[in-house]
């Protein structure tokens, strides 16, 4: 599949030139995107670890490592001549890094994932899902508004869920969010961070 820049259009949603962004961009017209934060490397190994180890006993699959994140905010399939609209749109995001600590492995039967997430609410994650909410409502961008639930798919397609319980903690520093794109291969889902916001030092 090719490469191309995005052009201006006269759409609605865009009349910007991604390639002020320098993305590279699949040859599809539309995207299927969401807003993340991407573990850093000591963080995503530790993740991984976790997973693995309760590949075997919950009968899953385990996440590819350089796939792991936490969903922030999910948009689904977007005109791919909206992505510089949306990109613009981030860039008036404005909240401060923070650190969390994932504690506990939990499960969902309904869509049969384990996941990593923290034990207590964290009013800075809290802060940036509502800002990047209230700057994507204020540009016109629909999503639906679940209620952020904050986690890390660490394992699909489990067949034997457990009672959830402590992991070894893992300390996450967030200091940047990310746009990522979700990309059908013949291998499976493969995710491609289009950009990368930074947060402001504390
Ligand atoms: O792996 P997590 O749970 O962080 O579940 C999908 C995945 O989240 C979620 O977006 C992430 C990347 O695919 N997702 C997929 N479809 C969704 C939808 N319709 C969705 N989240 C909300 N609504």
């Amino acid at each position: 599949m090719g490469a191309y820049k995005m052009q201006s259009t006269d759409k609605n949603c865009s009349t910007l030139d991604a390639s002020s962004h320098g993305v590279l961009i699949e040859n599809s017209s539309v995207a299927r995107v969401f807003f993340a934060l991407w573990p850093e490397e000591l963080a995503r190994q530790a993740l991984h670890t976790i997973a693995m180890k309760y590949q075997l006993r919950c009968e899953a699959r385990t996440m590819a490592a350089d796939t792991l994140h936490m969903t922030l905010l999910f948009l689904g399939e977007i005109e791919r001549v909206c992505l510089p609209q949306l990109m613009q749109t981030a860039d008036n995001v404005s909240a401060p890094a923070f650190g969390f600590i994932l504690e506990r492995i939990s499960f969902w039967q309904h869509n049969r994932i384990a996941y990593a997430a923290p034990l207590e609410k964290i009013p800075a994650l809290a802060q940036l899902v509502t800002a990047l909410e209230q700057e994507l409502i204020a540009a016109g961008f629909w999503f639906d508004n679940h209620e952020f639930n904050p986690h890390v798919t660490l394992l699909r397609r489990v067949g034997h869920a457990l009672e959830s319980q402590a992991i070894t903690p893992i300390k996450w520093w967030v200091d940047s969010f990310v746009l990522v794109e979700s990309v059908m291969t013949e291998l499976g889902v493969s995710y491609q961070v289009l950009q990368k916001w930074p947060l402001s030092p504390r």
